[in-house]
């Protein structure tokens, strides 16, 4: 069988439930990698004075990784540049903080053509080639350039915004027509894929050859919706661990007569923290009735902190947390609780297992994964509810979870009330439902369907439109 080549920015393979990096991606691929016995290939997360090329081969857990340093010029504009400051804001609809500067779009080129050149000579003619996420998108016409012929994938994270916000992008057609390089494109909801359809109908002058299959550019390409999962087995075992459950038992002990409500996530603005706040604020001024029942625990390790947006939000947070607490807090009680640390998965696992509530409202979110750890950990016997925002991929899914807009502290505040007031027959039938799909449309669900459809993917290129 031909060889899975996985392509990311930065590579980080399996090494136990405890101490991989945060982050979706990260834990997807890990968990993808595992059954094949593929080559992952992205950054070192390391920096040298010059680019040299030389590539770290190392085998981890069965997988062989094989990473590259990268220049610090590289990591301000490439990474810090156009995949933190230009595209991570704009496809999460935060058009207003977008930067836009030239000098980030060479950088961003350059790394890709980097990454190609480095990449190119591992690559035998079988092998199949998956290239994850923003900071990857001109990678195939690198390859390409190159000579590479073999079958190219690609898969986006995070949402692919409506037309009228991605055209702010300068350069969006050029970035748009290095994706008719792959042979296949893969979003997370048929939200996104609509919308990225849209726009190559509409500002590529492309066509829909058939349901699933694009023409522009002289070329065609494949595109589906391949909704991302967790580990849904691996996730049950974890769930067995001793420090699972001495996790859950520590979390049940600090809520006797209180019921937990969690939120866990990158510290990051598209996950609506600061409005997640006010929401629970607005609760508690609310429901005095219900007050001194809740503790709120919100997880929220820093991330991306060269980041300016990340350092500004990150002290918003600070003052807003404590604003809570000052408010409503009394000598032998606080209702909120705000912690920056990175936590073990498995302890993570018992965290959620012992909440009543699960607040997941991002503004924009390619998925979300927190949302379906969270209902994966559940007691089927008396589960807890998922508050999720309408805006997040998740929701395409989890219909059963409350569904909320997460910028109105109103329904947030609402959500919780219902979801504290809701009754074990309602509690239990919601959860099933949404189990079910988190089982169902697992990582490995989610893996093979990409890669499936990548070996369907049309085997001549470029295939020519007449
Ligand atoms: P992220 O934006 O990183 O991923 P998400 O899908 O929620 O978001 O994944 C976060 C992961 O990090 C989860 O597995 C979570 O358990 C873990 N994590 C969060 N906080 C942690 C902490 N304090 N300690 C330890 N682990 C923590 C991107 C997209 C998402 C998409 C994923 C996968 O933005 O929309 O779902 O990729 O495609």
């Amino acid at each position: 069988m031909s060889r899975l080549i996985v392509v990311s920015n930065r590579v980080s393979p399996p090494s136990g439930a405890g101490e991989e990096s945060v982050g979706g991606l990260a834990m997807a691929l890990s968990a993808a990698l595992r059954e094949y016995s593929g080559v992952w290939f992205g950054w070192s997360g390391r920096t040298t004075p010059e680019f040299t090329g030389r590539l770290h081969i190392e085998k981890v857990g069965g997988v062989t990784a094989a990473t590259v340093d990268l220049e610090e010029i590289d990591l301000e504009e490439y990474y810090n540049g156009y995949a933190n400051k230009t595209l991570w804001p704009l496809f999460h609809y935060r058009v207003d903080i977008a930067a836009f500067d030239r000098a980030f779009d060479q950088g961003y080129r350059r790394v890709n053509r980097r990454f190609a050149e480095t990449l190119a000579p591992l690559i035998q003619p079988d092998d199949i080639i998956w290239v994850h996420d923003y900071h990857l998108i001109p990678l195939a016409r690198e390859l390409r350039s190159l000579g590479v012929k073999n079958r190219i994938g690609f898969f986006l994270h995070i949402p692919w915004p409506a037309h009228q916000v991605f055209i702010s992008l300068p350069r969006h057609r050029q970035l748009v027509e290095s994706m008719f390089d792959y042979d296949l494109v893969g979003f997370q909801t048929a939200e996104y894929q609509q919308a990225f359809e849209e726009y190559v109908l509409n500002e590529a002058a492309g066509a829909v050859v058939r349901e699933g299959q694009l023409s522009a550019f002289g070329r065609t390409l494949d595109v589906g919706a391949f909704p991302i999962g967790i580990d849904a087995p691996e996730f049950a075992e974890m769930l067995k661990t001793g420090r699972a459950r001495r996790m859950r038992d520590l979390m049940t002990a600090c809520t006797v007569f209180r019921h937990l409500i969690v939120g866990v996530d990158r510290l990051d603005y598209a996950k609506g923290l600061e409005e997640r706040f006010l929401g629970f604020e607005h609760f508690l001024q609310q429901n005095p009735d219900l007050r001194r029942e809740v503790l709120m625990l919100q997880i929220a390790p820093a991330s991306r902190e060269a980041v300016e947006a990340y350092q500004e939000i990150r002290g918003r947070l600070d003052a807003l947390s404590g604003r809570i607490n000052g408010e409503f807090a009394d000598v032998d009680w606080a209702p909120f609780r705000y912690v920056n640390k990175t936590y073990r998965r498995d302890e993570l696992a018992g965290i959620y297992g012992a909440a009543r509530v699960g607040l997941v409202t991002p503004l924009r979110d390619g998925m979300n994964l927190v949302a379906k750890e969270f209902v994966a950990a559940q007691n089927p016997d008396d589960p807890g509810v998922l508050i999720l925002s309408r805006f997040a991929g998740a929701a395409r899914q989890m219909r059963e979870a409350l569904l909320v807009n997460p910028n109105s502290a109103e329904e947030v505040a609402d959500a919780l009330r219902r979801a504290l007031n809701m009754d074990r027959a309602e509690r239990i039938r919601r959860w099933r439902a949404l189990f079910d799909n988190v089982q169902r449309e697992d990582v490995a669900a989610w893996r093979d369907a990409f890669v499936r459809a990548l070996r369907g993917a049309e085997e001549l290129r470029p295939a020519m439109v007449s």
